[in-house]
């Protein structure tokens, strides 16, 4: 699948239930593929969308965690389809409302056909926790194409970032997993990103 070059980005709409996602179509009549953002809350989905979609603010973000709470669609150039999804394991977010993300995100990554590439955003000052390590092994048991990218990267030293990165692969124990760094506040590593799921979507 070729990507995109972002020229139309169009907000779909928000869902929660697998009866409410869209099921959008290209010119020809086919359903599009999908990639999905995924992630601890406030690691930077969002902003990681309006940086790749290179609009300002599409895509709603906050300081506040826990701001995105639905599985927002968008579509590019009418070729694929982006989905922001709720963000996980924020204590501050309402214990109803953190008790509803598990099971909606699950549902999601279980279920979605058109699935086709995961973007596994991680704050390059953690370390993996358990809620991380579920995540991943869940996508891992999936067998879902998965890209691992290190957000915050403006917030470390480059040898921090180095230093981090080889701790967060080895306790998430998936050695072979691409990644890449990003930051959106500094506009770095929209080009190795594109480049990289260019690479998984389309293995020579
Ligand atoms: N320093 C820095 N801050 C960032 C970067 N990307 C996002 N942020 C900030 O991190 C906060 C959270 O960003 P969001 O994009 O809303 O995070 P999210 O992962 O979508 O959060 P939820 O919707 O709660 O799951 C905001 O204050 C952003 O401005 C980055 O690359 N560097
Ligand atoms: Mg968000």
């Amino acid at each position: 699948m070729k990507l995109p070059s972002f020229k139309q980005v169009q907000f779909l709409k928000s869902a929660v239930k697998v009866g409410d996602y869209p099921n959008p179509k290209n010119p020809k009549g086919e359903l599009l593929l999908e990639i999905a953002v995924a992630g601890k809350s406030n690691v930077g989905k969002s902003s990681l969308l309006n940086d790749l979609f290179r609009r300002k603010s599409l895509v709603k973000t906050s300081a506040i965690p826990g701001k995105t709470q639905l599985i927002n669609f968008f579509t590019v150039d009418d070729q694929l389809c982006f989905v922001d999804l709720p963000g996980y394991g924020f204590a501050q977010v309402p214990i109803a409302v953190r008790r509803r993300w598990g099971p909606m995100i699950q549902t999601y990554l279980d279920s979605r056909k058109t699935l086709s590439l995961i973007l596994f955003l991680f704050d390059i000052r953690r370390l993996p926790n358990e809620d991380d390590l579920q995540l991943m092994q869940w996508i891992t048991f999936r067998k879902l194409p998965t890209i691992l990218v290190m957000t915050k990267i403006d917030k470390v030293t480059t040898s921090e970032k180095q230093r981090q990165a080889k701790k967060i692969l080895e306790k998430f124990d998936c050695p072979d997993l691409p990644y890449t760094y990003y930051s959106t506040l500094k506009h770095i590593g929209r080009h190795e990103l594109v480049i990289l799921m260019d690479r998984v979507l389309n293995p020579a």
